[in-house]
């Protein structure tokens, strides 16, 4: 009868184990410490009550070693909680290098999702066993919440921003998608499914249906389309910085600072080009804000990426972005 009642999600992800174990290790050691502490009360409201109408109490004095003892074997509990729960919050919120980036825009009320190879669902993903998958997530209006209970993985999505999650499926099955942030009338509708699938099925069943162009292709329509590429030309140096290999590396700033060049920070400089002024260019770049999908700027982001991979191999190391220099050309 129990195994019908979901009083605790089964684990379906590498994560899952661990994160389990930490959560019922400190609920064990508060469950403990707890009863301790109110067993203890109990006991010396009646060891030390008042015997008679005239009793007075005399001040009792404990031992500094009783004091060391209680004060400093709950700091080396505690510690080691921290310890034990930072390391599970590094490896849940750091994708390893082999990740399969997929695309998540939130919107009231519903997850789209987009594949690598181009593939778009609506509240549903399909995703191949043994993978990590790397969700980069953003929202199209308000704050929503991606929440697999089975994988033991939730994340806030933010409109204007970009979140990431990851997992690897343990388990095939079908795995409910929540909502976990209220988001409106039918927020409690804004569900789906994480379908994990052997790899030769899911490679079967992307094969089965039309995919369109992939996240790279779309992106580099768009880069022509948007007419990015006047500017952002590998011989057009010195009206805009250079995007091959940019993606990772250290970028200067007019008047001072640097910023490692991550999916926020082209994000910002497409919507908001003079917020970070690359040094050594004029703020010549329009805004693009409000005449593209977040979808689209997604996949544009997507082709940027692929750019920093490609130089990566073609020259065996990425040349300073920061320097107006020519770049030699990717072709
Ligand atoms: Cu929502």
């Amino acid at each position: 009868m129990w195994k019908n009642v979901p009083f605790f999600p089964e684990q379906a992800s590498t994560l899952a184990g661990e994160v389990d174990a930490l959560y019922f290790t400190f609920l064990g050691i508060s469950v403990f410490f707890g009863l301790l502490v109110a067993g203890l009360v109990v006991f010396f409201a009646i060891r030390f009550r008042r015997r008679s109408e005239d009793e007075i109490g005399r001040p009792e004095k404990a031992g500094i070693w009783l004091e060391i003892i209680w004060s400093v074997i709950p700091l080396a509990i505690l510690l080691a909680m921290f310890a034990w729960g930072a390391k599970v919050y590094v490896q849940a919120f750091r994708p390893p290098g082999n990740a399969i980036e997929y695309f998540v825009t939130a919107k009231q009320w519903m997850w789209k999702f987009q594949h690598p190879q181009g593939n778009r669902e609506i509240n549903n993903l399909h995703v191949p066993l043994g993978q990590p998958i790397r969700l980069t997530m953003t929202s199209e209006d308000v704050i929503h919440s991606f929440f697999v209970p089975a994988f033991r993985v939730k994340a806030d999505v933010l409109p204007g921003r970009y979140t990431t999650v990851w997992f690897e499926a343990s388990k095939v099955g079908t795995f409910h998608l929540f909502c976990a942030e209220y988001c409106g009338a039918e927020h409690s509708m804004m569900g789906g499914s994480i379908i994990v699938m052997e790899p030769a099925d899911y490679e079967m069943w992307l094969a089965g249906r039309d995919s369109g162009p992939s996240v790279i292709a779309s992106g580099e329509e768009l880069f022509k389309l948007k007419a990015c590429n006047t500017c952002h030309r590998s011989d057009s140096a010195t009206l805009a910085p250079i995007l091959h290999g940019v993606f990772g590396e250290e970028v200067e700033f007019e008047g001072g600072g640097t910023q490692i060049v991550d999916e926020n920070y082209l994000r910002e400089s497409i919507m908001n080009p003079t917020a970070k002024l690359v040094k050594g260019y004029k703020p010549l770049m329009p805004t693009y804000k409000g005449q593209m999908t977040e979808d689209e700027v997604l996949q544009l982001i997507g082709y940027i990426k692929s750019l920093a991979s490609d130089a990566k191999e073609d020259h065996g190391a990425v040349s300073d972005s920061s320097s107006p220099d020519p770049v030699p050309d990717e072709g």
